[in-house]
């Protein structure tokens, strides 16, 4: 293992090693190279530091995780990995020497956006934490030649642009043609006999696509483990190139088979709905599950031989969500076919090694694909799935035994096959070892509705791992100027264990340390609001309580409930000039899914607000309105550091976990939310008198829901001055200045009568925000209560994340 200490000797060694990088690498000295130039050889040249140490990283006898996800939202990786190598401050120094700055070339580093939002940004902390963690824990993934779309505001409206993030190459990328595998669609099935009566199977002819893998290394802290991130590209198996096409001048005709294989690699689907049931999205989830496996039995088989039966006690495959869902059947479909292991053992060596993490609670947003789609695309595979179903259909009546539950509902609630459609959820269940919620509310939904009858037949089959997030990214990198303060009162032990952050308690009585805080704030908030100055033209007041909803947007996420409280302040204000709520910038930022037309329309809500109120003498020393473009890690970064209160609005029972919520209290501020996902852990890890809690609890949105006693119309007719007013105003007029009024929002409040309850919650939200903010006033008894937030923070580790997983799902010894 190498010693981190030792990647440079000293000052006078990194600069030898990177001047002369410079020179075997572009031909140029460093004094020549430009600030892109200039990142790019200093991100190879960590990644080869890396790379050197990932033979020597893990013995052979370490199991092994491999965590499948159709999404890595990694980041930026330059300033992390010299955080984690402890070399930063070493190399900080010598580029000033040498007359650059570390971090404008930070600066340089494109954020891929290889990821939706949570769900992969979730699979990049436990990359992170995985290595920090010290384990054999492997990243498997897609190289989107295209990421998720770069967003830009025009005219209040979201605008997409193609994310080409690849246009200056990504040095922190090792292509391994020697690793590429081949990986079948459309073929067919023959079937084998031998004299003796035996039939086996194989698939043949079809299309042959060449899935090849580019490493990225992960490197964890301090450096001890370097494990890796392997992404999938597709390209043409053979040369299907049409000469004669091509020379009768038909470009497109000669290059359809490889212009159609690279399409499986070219784009990230957005999580909406509307996308569903797209071919293209099935042959991406089948490319990089076949690939990863390939891989996986091929390295497993070269260590250990045929010894498959030992295959789940060397090797845990971990799928995120359902979208590599064929993971279980395309195990058991190469052990069968390929490796020759009878189809009981084989299944029960599936059984041992999958495991499957669920992320929503919406039983609507389940993946299904349709039978036929299915079965022509991967005719072998699905021969595996409908045996599969046969004995679950065939075992059901004897799991039932007595308990009089009726078989024909635990059949439809619990087959792979139904309707016509492959369910991707069922499938996974019936194929893993372990099926875990992502918070302990979630969890309990997906026991007590989204999966109940899995669970009654299998209550140990099901457990909760609350999410996390590193905090080493998101608190030290994210904050310097708190994070030197945190260092400077309990030490660094809290960078590699985060529960040592509990040792700031006692600093919640200490006044200077109090005090010192607003320093930090207050620098972060100059920083963010330059930021912000900077890309969308609005100037903020740093003085101002920053109050902050950063994520997707998604009706159940509420941010229109947000919408609602800034109008109702501002009409109050407008109404009576004495009325001082505490001054307040309100912060936004996020993408809606390109089809998503409502989400798109809130957006365009926002930025109409913003031009209203920022640009109204009357109320813009009061209140004023921010939307930040573009949302990645990179900005998030900036806008988790400068927040004071951290807005987690959704409807109760519908945010399977929310990560912002951990980001955001981590750095100290406090949450306005209702109890939904994960805000119940950091409501009872923090107490009630640091978080703001506010609204209907679950079981009473069931309730409500389920009597039909939910009237929008009576809502707006029983306030008609303050909720009636802010809906007419969606309409009238007040708002339509930058580009029309808001009829499609206002139908979905009173036409499909406010699905998500904003009305609902609308009173008790503005009353819990009057309350909270008054409390800002007393900064120190603010920032107390900010401190025990961060101080409580350890438990949204994803370092604590992962040694669950490891303990309970993946069986890993410690
Ligand atoms: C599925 C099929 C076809 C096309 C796209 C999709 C798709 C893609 C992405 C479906 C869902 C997603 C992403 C979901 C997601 O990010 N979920 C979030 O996961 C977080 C981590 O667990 C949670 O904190 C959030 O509560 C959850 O919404």
């Amino acid at each position: 293992m190498a010693n981190y200490q030792e990647i440079f000797k000293d000052k006078k060694d990194f600069e030898a090693q990177y001047r002369a990088a410079c020179q075997s690498e572009l031909g140029k000295t460093f004094d020549q190279c430009s600030e892109l130039e200039q990142f790019q050889v200093l991100a190879r040249l960590i990644a080869s530091k890396g790379n050197a140490q990932l033979p020597v990283s893990h013995s052979k006898d370490e199991k092994k995780v491999y965590y499948f996800s159709l999404e890595f939202l990694i980041g930026p990786l330059l300033d992390n990995y010299l955080i984690n190598y402890g070399i930063r401050d070493l190399v900080a120094d010598a580029m000033k020497d040498m007359g650059s700055d570390l971090d404008a070339v930070c600066r340089q580093e494109v954020d891929p956006g290889l990821g939706n939002g949570g769900l992969g940004r979730l699979a990049a902390c436990f990359l992170a934490s995985m290595a920090h963690n010290g384990m054999a824990g492997y990243g498997n993934g897609m190289r989107y030649r295209y990421g998720l779309f770069h967003q830009d505001i025009e005219g209040g409206r979201q605008v997409e642009r193609t994310d080409n993030w690849l246009a200056n190459g990504f040095p922190w990328e090792t292509r391994k043609d020697a690793s590429a595998v081949t990986v079948r669609f459309n073929g067919h099935v023959v079937r084998h006999e031998d004299e003796k009566g035996n039939f086996w199977f194989t698939e043949e002819g079809g299309d042959l696509v060449r899935a090849v893998p580019y490493d990225v290394p992960v490197i964890g802290f301090e450096g001890k483990v370097v494990n890796k991130l392997r992404l999938w590209s597709a390209e043409p198996a053979e040369e299907n190139f049409d000469l004669d096409a091509f020379n009768d001048g038909d470009y497109a005709k000669a290059n359809k088979f490889r212009s159609d294989v690279e399409a499986i690699s070219t784009i990230l689907y957005p999580n909406d709905a509307g996308e569903h049931g797209r071919l293209l999205r099935l042959k991406q989830e089948y490319l990089f599950v076949s690939a990863g496996l390939q891989t996986i039995l091929r390295s497993y088989e070269k260590d250990f031989g045929p010894d498959w039966a030992n295959l789940g006690k060397r090797v845990s495959v971990h799928t995120n969500d359902t979208h590599p869902a064929m993971c279980g059947p395309e195990l058991l479909r190469i052990l069968v076919d390929e490796k020759g292991v009878d189809f009981d053992e084989a299944f029960e060596i599936v059984h041992e090694t999958v495991s499957f993490t669920n992320h929503t609670v919406m039983p609507e947003a389940l993946e299904k694909w349709p039978i036929n789609t299915f079965r022509s695309l991967l005719p072998r595979l699905y021969m595996f799935i409908e045996e599969i179903d046969r004995r679950w259909r065939d075992g059901l009546s004897e799991k039932l035994g007595e308990d009089g539950s009726s078989w024909t509902d635990v059949l439809r609630n619990t087959a792979i096959l139904w309707d016509g459609k492959v369910r991707m959820a069922n499938l996974s269940i019936i194929f893993s070892h372990s099926v875990n919620g992502v918070s302990a509310l979630h969890s309990d939904i997906l026991k007590r509705e989204t999966f109940k009858d899995f669970a009654r037949l299998e209550p140990e089959l099901f457990n909760n791992k609350t999410n996390g997030v590193t905090h080493r990214r998101f608190l030290r990198e994210a904050n310097p100027a708190y994070s030197k303060l945190i260092t400077d009162a309990i030490g660094d032990g809290w960078l590699s264990d985060a529960n040592e952050l509990e040792k700031l308690v006692p600093f919640e009585s200490d006044v200077d340390f109090l005090d010192s805080m607003d320093v930090a704030r207050k620098e972060n908030k100059e920083r963010l609001a330059a930021y912000i100055k900077e890309t969308s033209g609005t100037v903020l007041d740093t003085n101002m309580v920053f109050d902050v909803q950063v994520k997707r947007f998604h009706a159940y996420k509420r941010q229109l409930l947000s919408v609602f409280k800034i109008l109702d302040l501002r009409n109050r204000i407008l109404d009576d000039p004495n009325f001082d709520p505490q001054p307040t910038a309100f912060i936004f930022s996020g993408k809606a899914a390109q089809s998503y037309a409502f989400a798109k329309e809130v957006i365009r809500l926002i930025n109409s607000l913003a031009d209203v109120v920022n640009n109204d003498p009357r109320v813009n020393q009061k209140i004023q309105v921010a939307f930040v473009p573009n949302f990645a890690v990179s900005n998030a970064q900036y806008i988790y550091s400068a927040a004071d209160i951290s807005e987690q609005i959704s409807l109760a029972g519908t945010e399977a976990s929310g990560t912002s919520n951990m980001k955001l209290m981590m750095n100290g501020a406090l949450t306005l939310g209702t109890l939904d996902g994960s805000n119940v852990e950091i409501s009872e890890l923090v107490g009630p008198e640091n978080i703001k809690i506010f609204g209907m609890k679950t079981e009473e949105v069931e309730a409500l829901q389920a009597s039909g006693t939910y009237y929008a119309w009576d809502r707006y007719n029983a306030d008609r001055d303050r909720l009636g007013r802010i809906v007419d105003q969606l309409v009238d007029g007040t708002l339509a200045g930058l580009s029309g009024n808001f009829e499609s929002v206002h139908d979905h409040l009173m036409v499909e009568n406010d699905p998500y309850l904003v009305m609902g919650d609308f009173h008790a939200y503005v009353q819990a925000w009057e309350e909270l903010t008054k409390g800002y006033a007393d900064r120190r008894a603010w920032n107390k209560a900010a401190l025990h937030n961060t101080a409580k923070a350890g438990f949204f580790s994803s370092d604590r994340t992962i040694a669950e997983y490891e303990a309970d799902i993946w069986h890993i010894d410690a």
